[in-house]
This record gives structure tokens, sequence and C-alpha cells, in this order.
């Protein structure tokens, strides 16, 4: 049995074959299309599932977005073109003929990263930080997702009242200021018009701007966990996405986290499943639920 997997982030569309023992193979990338038309994605679809047609027998995608009923809505129009209630599984199962199972792709990374540490833990929150910060809930071994498929979007809870508008609406969300996105949207000067990776290379070189935005994004990334803590008693936290998992980054939110009561402490690892974790969740996902 072959499981199609395909992960949709605000800035790329991953895909791959994800077998039995849970091996990728035939892994792919597109950029994600900009602009709020649901026929671009579509199209972007069709063209990454066009690869593996006759390889799988099922197909699981982990999406940027609130995915109920196998519907995506843009919470933060921003990362994603304003997408709103496009059909997700009712698209790709069309294009594939094949079951299709779908779910927010933070959630799904969470699924597949409590899977590797389930001997040690039943408590396991992942936070991905990427285009936006998404978050993914496990909670006494069961993934929360909640009635209406909204849970463990911890990127909208504020982290500065007197921060940047998010895109979602409110005011000073953690996305707003700790994501790829509001790394790169908090450059001026020198640093204006780079994407967050290498304003991460500039920091590395020793730009003291670049520095600055990094630190407050790993500023507001401690805060959001020791929230977490406060809230679910969560075990761990695993990080993810390219922002997440950029080096040195962990490190600075675990000296950001250390400085804070020691109640509010709980470790932080880097994703087992490092870039893959939302499509190798979304495949396991579909085998818990025997699609
Ligand atoms: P998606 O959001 O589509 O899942 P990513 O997890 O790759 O995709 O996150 C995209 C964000 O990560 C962008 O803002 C990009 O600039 C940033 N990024 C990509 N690579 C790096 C890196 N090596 N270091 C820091 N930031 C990175
Ligand atoms: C946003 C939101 C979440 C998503 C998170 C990370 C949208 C389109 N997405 O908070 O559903 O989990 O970004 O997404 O509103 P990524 O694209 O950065 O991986
Ligand atoms: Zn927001």
């Amino acid at each position: 049995m072959h499981t199609l997997a395909i992960d949709i982030g605000g800035t790329k569309l991953a895909a791959a074959l994800v077998n039995n023992q849970h091996q990728i193979s035939q892994r792919m990338e597109l950029p994600t299309p900009a602009g709020a038309e649901p026929e671009a994605l579509r199209q972007a679809l069709a063209q990454l599932v066009e690869a593996y047609q006759g390889k799988a027998q099922r197909v699981a995608i982990a999406s940027t977005g609130i995915i109920d009923n196998g519907i995506l809505t843009a919470l933060n129009p921003d990362n994603l073109g304003g997408l709103n209630h496009f059909p997700l599984q009712a698209t790709v199962a069309k294009l594939t003929g094949l079951p299709c199972v779908v779910l927010n792709d933070a959630q799904a990374a969470a699924w597949a990263e409590y899977c590797h540490l389930s001997a040690q833990f039943k408590h396991v929150t992942f936070i991905t930080v990427s285009t936006g910060v998404g978050g993914g809930i496990v909670i006494n071994g069961e993934l929360l997702t909640g009635p209406h498929a909204f849970a463990g979007h911890i990127g909208h809870t504020q982290a500065d009242a007197n921060g940047p508008r998010c895109g979602c609406g409110r005011v000073g969300c953690v996305e707003a200021i700790a994501s790829g996105r509001a790394i790169a949207a908090g450059a001026s000067q020198e640093l204006e018009g780079k994407n967050a990776r290498e304003i991460f290379a500039q920091a590395r070189a020793g730009n003291q701007q670049a520095q600055r935005l990094v630190a407050r994004s790993a500023q507001a990334i401690g805060e959001l966990i020791a929230n977490l803590k406060a809230l679910l008693d969560t075990e761990c936290i695993v990080l993810g996405g390219s922002v997440g998992l950029a080096p040195d980054y962990r490190q600075q939110v675990e000296r950001q986290l250390a400085i804070l009561p020691a109640a509010f402490h709980v470790p932080v690892y880097s994703a087992y499943h490092q870039h893959d974790a939302g499509l190798i969740g979304a495949a396991l996902w579909a085998e818990h639920h025997a699609v």
C-alpha cells in the first residue's frame, strides 16, 4: 500500500509517496500559486498528482488553513490568497479517483511527531514556524481537532497588544510577529524586500537588524510555549517549519523560555521528521482512520 501524501503550505506544495513502513519516496515540491484564484490551486494540485498516477491507493493531504469536512478556508487570507470554502477533498478525489483524507498541516505534523514520541509522552504540542505560525495539539494520545477543526490555531493568540494587525483581523497575533512572513514584513533599510531565509543568513553574518527580527520571533514563540504549558500542561513541544528548523532558532526559543519561571518550562525538540512531518502525519492519519 502506498499513500500519496500532499502538504499544502503558504509558500510551497510538497508531495511524496509514503509506504507501509512510513518511508518517503519520489518527493517533489512546487511553489504555492499566489493570488486568490481557486482555479490556480486546482491546476497546481492537478500537476502534482499527475506525476504519481497509478502509484498510490489513497491520498492524504495536510493543508494550511481551517480544514473542516474536506473544505479549506484561510484564517489568514494573506497566507493563501484568501481562499474561502475551497473544496479540497472533493477536488483531489476527482483528480485522482482515490479515497482522500484531509486535515490541517500543523495538526498532521503533530500526529506524526506524537506517533514518534508516543512511548515517552501522551501530551505533545507541535508548533510550525513557517509562512505562518500553526499548531497541533495531542492530549492523552488523541489529536485535538475541535468541533469545527479550528483547534490548534495558536498562531492567532495575542503576543503583543501594540503589535501589527494580523491578516486574520486580530491585532498582535503571534503569527504577525514570529512567522516567516512577519520577519520579512518587519525588515527595513538594507533588509527591505528580503525573505525570512535571507534575513536568517544576514543574522548569521552579523547584521544587527536581522538578529533583532529573529530574536523577536523567538521571544514570541517562547512566550507562546509558556502559555501552552499553562493551558495544556503539555509534556513537550516539537518545533517544525522552515523557520522553526533553521539553525540555532530552537536554541534561541529555549533561551527565551528559560528566562521565565520554572513552572512554565517544558522540553522543546526539533521535529524528528523535519520538513516531512506534514506529509508523514497525513499518511499516518489516513492509516489511523483506515481509509
Ligand atoms: P510552508 O509555509 O509553505 O509550509 P516553509 O515551512 O518552508 O513552507 O516556510 C516558509 C517560510 O520559511 C518562508 O518565510 C521562508 O522565507 C522561510 N524559510 C525557508 N527556508 C529557511 C531557512 N533556511 N531559514 C529561515 N527561514 C527559512
Ligand atoms: C496560518 C493558518 C493555519 C496554518 C498556519 C501555518 C491559513 C491559510 N493558515 O496560521 O491554518 O496551520 O498558518 O501554515 O489561514 P503554513 O503555511 O505556514 O505551513
Ligand atoms: Zn491572526
